[in-house]
Order: C-alpha cells, then sequence, then structure tokens
C-alpha cells in the first residue's frame, strides 16, 4: 500500500443543495444533480479505505473573487432570499435571456438577473444553493492547498460541480467553477504554469472561457460534440484561445458511442500537450458522466476504464487536485470515480 494514500475533502453542506427541479423535456422532473451523488462517492472512499477524509477549510470569497466577478457573487448569495421577496412560489428558475440585438446590462428585477447571470435553464436555485456552492469551492480550495503543501495529489469531492461555470454565468448545474478556482490559487502562490485538464463527458465551456486569453493556464476538454450536446454553443475544435492564450486551449469532440478504445486516444494527445506545456501543476475536472450506462450522455466507458485513465495521469508526474464534476449513474458513480483515483495510485 502507498506509505501515503490520497486525501478526499468533502462537506457535508453539499446537502444545502437539493433542489426539487430540473426543467427538461418540458417537465420539472428531479434533478439529475443531487444529493446521493456526493454520498455514494463517500461511501466508495471509505468502503476502500482510499484515505483520510477531511472536512473543508474555510478560505472565504477573495479567491473566489479571482475568477467570478463581485457582482455575480453578490447576485448568487441573494438570489434565493430576493426571489421569495418578489412573492415567486417555486424555484428560482431562468425563463429570460438578451437575445441577439438586445442589450447587455444588468435589471433589477430578478427574473431579469436570473437570465443575465446565466447561460441555461435546467439549473435551479432554491435555500441552501449558496451555501453549497461556497463550500465546493472550499472543498476545491482544501485539496489544493494539501497539494501545495506537499500531497502529491487530492481528490476534492465537489458537490454542486463547476465546470460550466463562467466568471459571471451559472448553469449546467454549476455556480462556482471549482477546477478553476484552484487553478487561479495555484497561479497565486507563484506557480508559474497549471494545466486543467477536463475528462468530464461535457464541455468546460466555463474554464475554457475564463482562461481563454492567457498563456499561464492550459485548458483541455475531451468531450460530447457540443453539435449534438449540452452546452451547444462552445466547445468545438476550432477554438484555440485567443490572444496571449492562442494555442492554449484544445478541445476534443466526440460523437455518439464512443469507446474508451477512441477515447484514451484524445486523452493520450491532451496528455502529450500537457507534456509540451510543463505546467508546476494539473487540475482534473473529473466527471465520470463518460459511463457506459449514464442516463444523460452517450460514450461507452467502462468501469475498469477509469483505472486506467487514472494510471495515464498519474505517468503525468504532476502535483495534481482532482475537482469532482458530472456523472449520474448514481449505482456506479462511486465504483468510477474512486477507480480514477486507484488507478492514480497504480491499482489495476
Ligand atoms: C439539459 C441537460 C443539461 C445537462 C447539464 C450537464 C451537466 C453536466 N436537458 N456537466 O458536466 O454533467
Ligand atoms: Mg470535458
Ligand atoms: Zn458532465
Amino acid at each position: 500500500k502507498d506509505p501515503r494514500p490520497m486525501k478526499t475533502v468533502f462537506s457535508p453542506l453539499h446537502s444545502r443543495r437539493h433542489v426539487r427541479t430540473e426543467l427538461d423535456g418540458g417537465l420539472l422532473i428531479e434533478p439529475h444533480e443531487k444529493p446521493s451523488r456526493a454520498e455514494t462517492i463517500l461511501a466508495r472512499v471509505k468502503d476502500q479505505a482510499l484515505g483520510e477524509i477531511l472536512e473543508p477549510e474555510e478560505f472565504g470569497l477573495a479567491p473566489i473573487q479571482r475568477v467570478h466577478t463581485p457582482d455575480y457573487v453578490a447576485f448568487l448569495e441573494t438570489c434565493w432570499q430576493d426571489w421569495l421577496a418578489a412573492g415567486k412560489p417555486g424555484e428560482a428558475i431562468p425563463a429570460v435571456w438578451a437575445g441577439r440585438g438586445m442589450r447587455h446590462r444588468i435589471p433589477k428585477d430578478i427574473d431579469g438577473r436570473l437570465g443575465y447571470y446565466s447561460f441555461a435553464a435546467e439549473t435551479s436555485i432554491s435555500e441552501g444553493t449558496w451555501e453549497a456552492a461556497r463550500a465546493s469551492a472550499n472543498v476545491a480550495l482544501t485539496a489544493q492547498k494539501l497539494v501545495a503543501d506537499g500531497e502529491r495529489a487530492a481528490f476534492a469531492l465537489c458537490r454542486p460541480p463547476g465546470h460550466h461555470a463562467h466568471a459571471d454565468l451559472f448553469g449546467g448545474y454549476c455556480f462556482f467553477n471549482n477546477a478553476a478556482i484552484v487553478a487561479q490559487a495555484f497561479r497565486d502562490q507563484g506557480y508559474g504554469k497549471v494545466a486543467i485538464l477536463d475528462v468530464d463527458f461535457h464541455h468546460g465551456n466555463g474554464t475554457q472561457a475564463i482562461f481563454y486569453d492567457r498563456a499561464d493556464v492550459l485548458t483541455i476538454s475531451l468531450h460530447g460534440d457540443p453539435d449534438l450536446v449540452f452546452p451547444h454553443f462552445l466547445g468545438f475544435e476550432d477554438e484555440l484561445g485567443e490572444g496571449t492564450g492562442e494555442g492554449y486551449n484544445l478541445n476534443i469532440v466526440y460523437p455518439p458511442g464512443t469507446p474508451y478504445s477512441t477515447w484514451s486516444q484524445g486523452l493520450e494527445t491532451a496528455c502529450e500537450r500537457i507534456e509540451v506545456f510543463k505546467p508546476d501543476a494539473l487540475v482534473v475536472a473529473l466527471g465520470v458522466d463518460t459511463f457506459e450506462h449514464d442516463p444523460i450522455s452517450f460514450f461507452k466507458l467502462a468501469s475498469e476504464d477509469y483505472l486506467s485513465l487514472g494510471q495515464r495521469l498519474a505517468q503525468l508526474g504532476l502535483p495534481t487536485v482532482f475537482t469532482m464534476e458530472g456523472g449520474y449513474d448514481v449505482d456506479a458513480i462511486g465504483v468510477n470515480a474512486v477507480n480514477v483515483m486507484q488507478g492514480f495510485e497504480g491499482k489495476s
């Protein structure tokens, strides 16, 4: 057994995010992004004795505001109270946006602000969302601190997830971009270059957008073709970065039915790009919605493939923070996520 097993950071405050609604197919369904996801992963971490489980420290808003705008953070803090004060009977759901030719100004009204600060309507807000999103960022920052203090790697069991959140937009179940916050924290602590590798089924649009004009943070995402799937409007292979950041964003897209034998070729391309970049730290935005039985995705990875993924990531030899993103087959999410950690630690 590894003399220094990987630590997991987990906050029970994740359960403060417990919305009842997700707009899907014209219905308000039970959300896919539900509390049992994190509990199932935690149970597997314990069952496998992966390593110590820590509660997060409180880092305050400063490291969040290195990535997100102050007005967006303030909106999230009061959104639910503002919604209640406006006399709304249900959960807060954005339903109006500034379309082409309209003005991108911040309205006073809560319906207007919900639209201004979002890019999609599946992500409802209710009581506790703010507290859970804050705790999730603290989980990520605590894992970052463990690695900065000398751990080889750490698992941030974040919930809610983060990779869709832009500097001032929520959506795709995400509010604070935990992976971006970790990368920026490394930069602010003197790590010269950081790579973010997003292996979630979906494009990490928020992460890409946050670092799009920067060469100090390399962003790579492997994902389902956005011509066919969420987030629909970003994540194509011709998005290479802009200005100083040109050449520091890489998107690798795949069609429905993609198995590990194909997906892993893109992983190899991604790893080779990271090796050329020579970062001082690696952040892995870890979604396991690439699983063959995921209810909302279309890749065909099997549970044992997550061991191989972990092994390949370990070969990069970098200080590594894993932030939990998607994965909605709750029966398998624990095995699949922890397989990545165990593969990283050498299990095959
Ligand atoms: C809309 C589907 C919304 C999917 C959100 C994606 C969440 C996710 N009917 N991102 O990584 O897993
Ligand atoms: Mg991805
Ligand atoms: Zn996803």
